[in-house]
């Protein structure tokens, strides 16, 4: 989360302040009120202390997700533990401090060391930290072998649940994959237990209200935003919905779409229906959609990962940023590698707090996996944006905005980019724009309601509401009310589905990818007023805009110095986190959608 100590990993960065381990035990805290000059002693001391052991406990937890072993496994835990050992020791200490007069930045400081778990007991934090460690192992590892000898991983099986209209196919792919995870909920709820005691160790009441503390306003302030947010929104996701609904019904028939009530899971084109964008081609509009598909564009010219990461590089070069270090390309992980487990879900890296970037990715050519090494490079620029920060502010100025950036650049993924960069031969045809801004819709407004019910499962999980054994039920109830999707098949006895998505398992927080969906396009709007646009946004491209580029630079420097509105404010005007830009942006989409929907039901009658 936002104040994450040592640079974990954007997707890894943890619910939890990890700070980078202390080889010995450390001093007993000094009782009674600290004094200014104790705390600015104290503060530079703990953050020196978090440079220089970051980089070992980062360095071990990139060679686990790159060769999962169990002796991987085991060394991920041991400086897991010992992280935890010293964000909790400085969090404890740092409480001497608080209400006493410091420098504001100071005392931002002392704030973000209070944002973490405490486990006094050496065998808790070992438990805890074995179990992070083996479910992001187990999650890395797990395969759908429907014979011994023909096992998939999860990166076919999205392929195919992407390409297949085959529902047969898709529910034995979207299946074999969710058999997968009940192996590790029993780990999983230990792991739940040991985390809330170390949130209470804290004063917090569980570890969803020690997550929801982290965006500078109260836990409680920060639930009602999101839900504030989502009734924004939600007209447009219900458009789009319905329209989904139709497409199909036309495609699959009516015994497995119903005409009301939630549609089967399996038939959304994504192994969790979080974006809808591969079933674009069943929902794309009869007449003046193009055809253009870029995934045939980078098969057809045999596009390799690191020609894509270029792409990307060029793209943030371009306003105005600095090349990549050699070592990127040097230690980065592009391609799944045949002979061995690694943790396929992208990530973005800085493991020294400066420098040493990188990125681990099993890229495919394909369409999708293009905007998401956008993304990771968004995470990528942030690091290196902010690495004159001192430690504790070297991270997103809340973990919305460090899940945003990329997306940003990416919403400049326009028709006439790709012409420009030659990966779009023909002249964008602007009376195709439908279905460019429906395209978009499918991976963007689809996305929504997931983003916002993963952490409501959770929150639920963490305060003790939903029990190990409601898992699955309470998982569905919320997949069904707020996306309208449904479990293809009857429920598991002992199940555990949302074990199935990676940042359930890894416990990787996930309301940042909420707000990151609005963000983005309050930064995209203001980025091209800044580069001097004027037409409809969804055809603005900041590519080659020195200008919008340093606006983005400058906000990206300040880490999480300030309070994050300010931030937002330095970059778009705007001090809070709003549906209204997104609303903008597909307005013209949203009228589309309710004419179509009106004609389909009146052909449906
Ligand atoms: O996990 C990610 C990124 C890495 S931070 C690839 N995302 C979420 C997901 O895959 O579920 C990006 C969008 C949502
Ligand atoms: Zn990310």
């Amino acid at each position: 989360m936002n104040k994450t100590i040592i640079k974990k990993p954007m997707v890894l960065a943890l619910g939890l302040a990890l700070a980078a381990g202390v080889a010995h035990a450390a001093p007993a805290p000094k009782k009674g009120k600290g004094t200014p000059v104790e705390a600015k002693k104290f503060i530079a001391q703990t953050e020196e202390k978090f440079d220089k052991l970051g980089n070992d406990a980062n360095k071990a937890a990139w060679v686990a997700q790159n060769f999962i072993t169990d002796d991987t496994e085991a060394l991920t835990a041991y400086f897991g533990e010992q992280q935890l050992d010293a964000s909790g020791q400085a969090a404890l200490e740092s409480r001497r401090f608080n209400g006493v007069k410091l420098a504001d930045d100071e005392a931002r400081k002392i704030k973000l060391l209070q944002l973490t778990l405490m486990l006094p007991d050496p065998k808790e934090r070992q438990a805890y930290a074995d179990a992070n460690a083996k479910l992001n192992g187990a999650y890395g590892k797990a395969k759908y072998c429907p014979t011994p000898d023909n096992c998939k991983a999860l990166g076919e099986l999205e392929k195919t649940l992407a390409t297949s209209r085959d529902p047969k196919v898709l529910l034995d792919a979207w299946n074999g994959w969710h058999m997968q995870s009940p192996s590790y909920k029993k780990l999983y709820t230990d792991y739940v237990e040991l985390s809330n005691k170390g949130a209470r160790e804290m004063g917090y009441a569980d570890t969803g209200a020690l997550w929801r503390s982290g965006y500078d306003m109260k836990p409680e302030e920060f639930s009602a935003e999101m839900e504030r947010i989502w009734q924004q929104v939600k007209p447009l996701y219900d458009s789009l919905h319905t329209y989904a609904r139709y497409k199909l019904r036309e495609t699959y028939g009516p015994d497995q779409v119903p005409m009301t009530g939630p549609i089967p899971a399996h038939l959304f084109g994504n192994m969790w229906s979080q974006s809808w964008e591969n079933i674009y081609p069943l929902l794309m509009p009869a007449t003046g959609a193009s055809k253009f598909d870029l995934t045939n564009v980078l098969e057809e010219k045999k596009t390799s990962a690191k020609e894509m990461v270029q792409y990307g590089e060029r793209f943030y070069t371009s306003l105005g940023m600095p090349k990549l270090p050699e070592s990127f390309y040097q230690r980065s992980l592009l391609e799944k590698p045949r002979d061995r487990d690694v943790v396929c879900h992208a990530s973005a890296w800085q493991l020294d707090g400066k420098d040493d970037v990188r990125i681990k990715m099993c890229i495919r050519p394909t369409e999708e996996e293009f905007a998401v090494i956008h993304h990771e490079l968004g995470h990528i620029y942030y690091d290196l944006a902010y690495k004159n920060q001192s430690n504790l502010f070297r991270t997103g100025a809340n973990d919305g905005f460090h899940e945003a950036i990329g997306d940003t650049i990416a919403l400049s993924i326009t028709p006439s980019y790709l012409k420009k960069v030659g990966l779009m031969n023909e002249n964008p045809d602007p009376n195709a724009d439908i279905g460019v801004l429906l395209k978009r819709a499918l991976a963007k407004v689809a996305f929504l309601p997931f983003g916002y019910s993963v952490d409501k499962w959770r929150w639920d999980v963490y305060s003790g509401k939903t029990k190990p054994a409601d898992y699955d039920k309470s998982w569905w109830q919320l997949r069904e009310q707020y996306m309208g999707v449904k479990r293809p098949l009857p429920m598991l006895a002992d199940g555990f589905d949302a074990g199935a998505k990676y940042h359930v398992a890894a416990d990787v927080p996930y309301a940042r990818y909420f707000l990151a969906h609005l963000l983005q396009f309050q930064f995209h709007r203001a980025l091209c007023k800044e580069a001097g646009y004027t037409g409809p946004l969804h055809q603005c491209s900041i590519y080659g805009s020195e200008k919008a580029g340093k606006k983005l630079w400058t906000m990206l420097e300040m880490g999480t110095s300030k309070p994050w509105p300010e931030a937002l404010k330095a970059a778009t005007g705007e001090d809070r986190i709003d549906g209204q830009a997104l609303l903008d942006y597909f307005a013209p989409l949203k009228v589309w959608l309710d004419e179509q929907n009106k004609q389909l039901a009146a052909k449906a009658k």
